[in-house]
């Protein structure tokens, strides 16, 4: 079947800080004149060789997703929603029928693969209330996506019966355009939060990879394509993709050192992954 860019793409993603609830450490009663501090719902989904552990339905609302990979293939949850009334099915079928990608099911991101099997990587997200899917594209060794494999979840949004909390503050911001990752100022060591934006009309992801001193990105992308002797990266976290108005919020331990920014997706025009179009960067981080 025909699966369109984001389908073939790999992400990758992190965890994120939630905002803490404030505790007094005191029975006090709520003020009802001084704001609640709202955290963000929290999902938890596991993935293994292939399928996803995760509830039926959530609320609506600011929504952190923590995905645990228990391998020991790559697993990322590609976040879609459905819209005019559509189901997972129709969208499973429009697939298997070897269509283009549909325009009722958005991408919308969710954290991307996890490094190691058994590691975490989290993101944030706005939910509607509506029907949406978890999807792994992630293709096995032998090429074919993980969706192909049955890694696929169906997943309903109810609404929220209060306010929910706004997205994580973030340390940076990062925009996706074609083909570019732009940051508002430099990503510095420490656990970081990183609001993810894109600007252009084609869905984009951020995936960051480690690297071993002395590897650079292209080294990374070269075992990627074919995985032989000691990898020159690690995995950190990232998006899978997401469309024009979409806002991912991750957030990732970052060491000092050399890392790898890569989108995977495939493109709107020729179908080739993005970074074949110049969207890998290589940042330092101090
Ligand atoms: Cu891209």
């Amino acid at each position: 079947m025909s699966v369109r860019p984001s389908l073939t793409s790999l992400g990758l993603l992190a965890g994120v800080i939630l905002l803490g609830a404030c505790s007094t450490g005191e029975a006090s009663r709520p003020d009802p004149s001084e704001p609640a501090i709202l955290a963000p719902q929290e999902v938890v989904v596991r993935a293994r060789d292939f399928l996803f552990e995760a509830p039926d339905t959530v609320f609506s609302g600011t929504t952190t997703f923590r995905l645990i990979n228990d391998g020991p293939e790559f697993h990322h949850i590609q976040l879609v929603r459905l819209e005019d009334g559509r189901t997972l099915d129709d969208l499973m079928r429009h697939l298997a029928e070897r269509n283009p990608w549909p325009a009722w099911a958005l991408e919308v991101g969710g954290p991307n693969t996890p490094g190691i099997p058994g590691e975490e990587t989290n993101g944030t997200l706005e939910l509607q209330p509506g029907s949406y899917a978890l999807l792994c594209v992630i293709p096995s060794p032998d090429g074919t996506p993980h969706i192909m494999k049955g890694m696929v979840r169906p997943l309903t949004v109810i609404t929220a019966a209060g306010p929910t909390a706004p997205l994580p503050r973030a340390d940076v911001v990062m925009v996706l355009d074609d083909y570019s990752f732009e940051t508002d100022r430099p990503i510095t060591a420490g656990r970081r939060t990183i609001r993810v934006e894109n600007t252009a009309a084609q869905p984009h992801e951020v995936v960051f990879a480690k690297l071993e001193p002395g590897k650079t990105a292209m080294d990374f992308l070269k075992f990627m394509e074919n995985p032989q002797g000691p990898p020159p990266g690690k995995l950190v976290g990232g998006t899978s993709g997401f469309a024009h108005g979409v806002a991912n919020v991750v957030t990732i331990d970052f060491e000092p050192g050399e890392y790898a920014l890569l989108c995977f997706i495939p493109d709107a025009g020729d179908g080739a992954p993005h970074f074949m179009h110049g969207m890998v960067d290589q940042i330092t981080v101090r």
